[in-house]
């Protein structure tokens, strides 16, 4: 074959069930295998066969467990290191030639500074292990979306997690044309937290990942390609790729409507786009199409289209039960992976909240546990990581949408923005327009989670819940948003949603979780062109519309009249220090765009008047 005149014998030697014929493919993975030093190569091909083969080795090498086949059948358990649980986005750089190319919001090395760098570590970090090739693909069969990769890793539990997160294997192999896939190459190294990088080249369309096993630092298809290397590709070519969930709602009288939404990591993409209905409202049905990722494009209709790129949930575990995600917890019950949640005596898994709990068994460090163990603060010790999480097909769910599997996707007609505020934001506002939708999208600010390591509990701006994930110059992505927009005669409308609002005593004034659905209602309706009655169910305020008095649905539930009004509550003095704030944010960028200074000048006007 003339494409392997340029490979070393040595490492053609090291190859294992080859069956990739692209040229510039075998460079990659000769080139990095000359730097990794693998013992073997062995080319992924997402057969069956292969997950009980790699399976295997991974319980033997101590890297997986194998849990209870009868009650949790094809489900494995995965410990990460205790320096390895989350994001590290200190961490994570984008390097482009130009530094304002990366953005405030970005850390950045100059490609040249990081490929020296990365090749150090690099340096033999596969010696004594294989090294595993995964052609995947990011998106739906057949849509012009999609987006392949080939990802180098010498992680079985990184090959696992991709055959459930994306397309794996052969039948990816013909459609990696010439050189046009994204080159992902991670290695877990030692998983020294100092000489961690997640590092992405996007002019050169390559990520590469050394020293971490956690999850998102490590799947390139998903915040890596499908959000950071995406993003960047999709401001060239005219598209958009967030970090929303989609559904697909039908309504009692079987209209359908489908809504994206962006909240920050841990903040309920993945229990609302599967809610179960409550009673009261329990003709409507909701579908899941995606919990965390979604292209969009406008359609020949001049509507917003979007598809989800994955094929799997890497979905929070704590606070995930029957009670909160039925549907999630019938999804996980087979073909799982579980990382960082605790191992039972009959080997299960248990989390806080799931069932009751065990007596005993052993942590997500790998340490004896027992239910009242108690730390030097005499707080109870968790047998699972905040972090921990499933990862699952998404075909598995039983609420799975069937436009899941739909190349073209689905015509958006809300997009939801959303963030954990204790106060000030209301539950629900909707934009003026795209523009302002825009705006609000930028300004969000949310409460930090268990997803991103380090960063403690704070309030930080988070636009369109994109800052982990933007690879590009911010500023020039909210042009992205604001070209669209101009682009669109039928754009989707705009809305906030703030489940985590507080009373004066610290609780929670909304139940969240299924109820959601009646805000979800407000909105359908505001979305509905053949609504004769959407004005009387909205105010306007300076924020934006919110519900009026009694348009949002409180049969079932015991909620005080005082708790919705507090819940719909825009407290002017607050709201101007939230201007503030934004200002603030805003004024970090050499890039944002004049019609979001306009929308901050106009809203700090409306609270004044
Ligand atoms: O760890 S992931 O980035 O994959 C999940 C998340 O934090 O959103
Ligand atoms: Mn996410």
């Amino acid at each position: 074959m003339e494409n392997l005149n340029t490979i070393k014998m040595e490492n053609l030697n090291k190859y294992v069930n080859n069956y990739i014929t692209n040229k510039y493919v075998l460079e990659f993975v000769n080139k990095s295998a000359e730097i990794c030093n693998p013992d073997k190569i062995y080319f992924c091909d997402g057969l069956e066969e292969e997950k009980k083969f790699l399976t295997g080795e991974a319980v033997k090498s101590g890297e997986l467990i194998e849990l209870n086949q009868e009650k949790f059948p094809g489900c494995i358990l995965h410990r990460t290191a205790i320096n390895d649980v989350a994001r590290t986005e200190h961490l994570t750089y984008i390097c482009t030639t130009k530094k304002e190319d990366a953005g405030p919001t970005n850390n950045w090395k100059s490609p040249e500074d990081a490929y020296e760098e990365l090749s150090g570590y690099f340096r033999d970090s596969m010696k004594g292990r294989t090294m595993y090739v995964i052609p995947f693909m990011m998106g739906v069969p057949g849509s012009k979306m999609n987006k392949i990769g080939v990802e180098l890793t010498d992680s079985i539990y990184v090959v696992l997690n991709m055959r459930i997160m994306t397309h794996t294997g052969r039948i990816v192999a013909d459609d990696i044309i010439e050189n046009n896939f994204t080159k992902g190459l991670h290695s877990k190294g030692e998983l020294n937290l100092e000489k961690r990088r997640i590092c992405h080249f996007p002019e050169d369309n390559t990520i590469m990942s050394v020293n971490s096993g956690y999850g998102g630092n490590v799947l390139l298809g998903k915040k890596c390609l499908a959000l950071r290397i995406a993003s960047y590709l999709s401001r060239k070519e005219g598209w958009m790729a967030e970090h929303m969930f989609l559904a697909d709602i039908q309504t009692p009288d079987g209209k359908k409507f489908y809504i994206a939404g962006a909240f920050p990591s841990a903040c309920g993409k993945t229990n609302l786009s599967m809610l179960i209905p409550p009673e009261s409202l329990s003709g409507y049905k909701v579908r899941v199409i995606g919990d965390d990722i979604a292209w969009m494009y406008i359609g020949d209709d001049s509507r917003l289209w979007a598809i989800n790129p994955e094929a799997g949930f890497f979905g929070v575990v704590p606070g995930t039960n029957i009670k909160t995600n039925k549907n999630a917890m019938l999804t996980i019950k087979k073909n799982t992976i579980f990382t960082n949640v605790l191992l039972k005596e009959d080997n299960t898994v248990w989390w806080e909240g799931m069932e009751d709990p065990p007596d005993k068994g052993i942590d997500w460090k790998g340490d004896a546990w027992t239910k009242d163990m108690k730390d030097e603060k005499g707080n109870l010790v968790p047998g699972e990581h905040p972090n921990s999480r499933f990862t699952a097909p998404i075909s598995q769910c039983p609420v799975v949408s069937h436009e899941f599997s739909n190349s073209k996707g689905v015509p958006i007609s809300a997009i939801l923005f959303g963030g954990r505020r204790e106060s000030v934001v209301p539950i629900v506002y909707e934009s003026f327009n795209w523009q302002h939708g825009v705006f609000i999208g930028a300004s969000l600010r949310s409460e930090t989670t268990a997803a991103a390591m380090g960063v403690g509990k704070v309030v930080r701006n988070d636009p369109m819940a994109m800052i982990p994930f933007c690879g590009y110059n911010m500023g020039d992505y909210f042009t992205n948003w604001l070209d669209i927009g101009k682009r669109m005669k039928f754009p989707p409308k705009i809305f906030f949603v703030n489940w985590f609002r507080k009373n004066r005593e610290g609780k929670f004034l909304w139940p969240g979780y299924g109820e959601n659905l009646r805000v979800i209602e407000w909105i359908i309706k505001r979305c509905d062109t053949f609504s004769n009655n959407k004005e009387k169910e909205a105010v306007e305020t300076p924020v934006g519309y919110i519900p009026a008095a009694d348009a949002i649905n409180t049969k079932g539930i015991e909620i005080s009249k005082q708790d919705i009004k507090e819940l719909l509550n825009i407290d002017v003095q607050e709201w101007l220090k939230e201007a503030d704030e934004i200002d603030k944010f805003f004024s970090k960028f050499d890039r944002m765009p004049k019609e979001l200074i306009k929308e901050l000048n106009n809203l700090r006007e409306r609270l004044k008047k």
